[in-house]
């Protein structure tokens, strides 16, 4: 992809002069999704576009404490979970693979950094509608069209009894739906279902509360209008 595919696809190449914070933007996501072993800390993702981007299928008051609050907790808390322990300095994947080994503080805010890293870039402003190409012809072949993926997806995240989150997986070369409980992910060797995650449903109440209320299935019907299929087929194109 080139550049500007790649800012337009943040949702964030609206202005000519805005392309030096956009670079600053770009970098900061980099660095916080590619986080070296040099580096001692992880960092917060700044969130791809503005809190009321999403409007109005999610509220911007939700962004802003789902982000600034919830999000970054989970990074300052990882971090300090990680401090001394065998985890310290490794990367997300390392620590995934392992994580059955590791403190609970260790697994919860890990989790939590990771899948609200991925959550962000999997949604994105006048988004919505339909995958297409080799993404589209795997999920038809699959769940036999996209109307049964999305009410399979949708009851997975529907029926995750308290917090969790729903998935769709590359999973030993085939797309599966699963969820998992809490900040757990598909990465972590303690998931029923193992694989590359290729699209994050958040289901806590945090994530929604504010405008849904206790109506998660009503949240979950509006979330399909902000998919991200760009991002979403990327990540597909890269593991297939
Ligand atoms: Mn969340």
């Amino acid at each position: 992809m080139d550049r500007k595919k790649f800012l337009a696809s943040l949702g964030v190449l609206t202005v000519a002069g805005s392309i030096k914070k956009v670079d600053a933007i770009t970098n900061k996501i980099n660095q916080s999704l590619n986080r070296s072993n040099t580096m001692s800390k992880f960092e917060l993702m700044p969130l791809p576009y503005a809190f009321n981007a999403l409007e109005p299928h999610i509220d911007a008051r939700t962004m802003e404490i789902h982000h600034d609050k919830h999000h970054a907790a989970y990074v300052n808390n990882f971090n300090k979970a990680l401090e001394g322990t065998e985890f310290e300095g490794k990367s997300f994947e390392d620590i995934f693979k392992n994580i059955s080994k590791a403190p609970a503080a260790v697994r919860n805010n890990g989790g939590g950094v990771w899948n609200h890293n991925m959550f962000w870039q999997v949604m994105g402003p006048n988004k919505g509608g339909q995958p297409s190409g080799p993404l589209a012809d795997a999920i038809n072949s699959t769940f036999g069209s996209f109307d049964k993926f999305k009410e399979l997806f949708s009851t997975a995240g529907a029926t995750r009894f308290g917090s969790g989150w729903a998935w769709l997986v590359l999973s030993n070369g085939k797309l599966v739906i699963t969820s998992t409980p809490n900040q757990d992910n598909p990465l972590m060797d303690v998931a029923e279902v193992k694989g590359t995650p290729l699209l994050a449903l958040d289901v806590w109440e945090h994530a929604y509360y504010l405008n849904y209320q206790n109506r998660r299935p009503d949240y979950i019907a509006s979330w399909w209008n902000v998919v991200n299929w760009d991002d979403v087929a990327k990540r597909f194109a890269s593991v297939k």
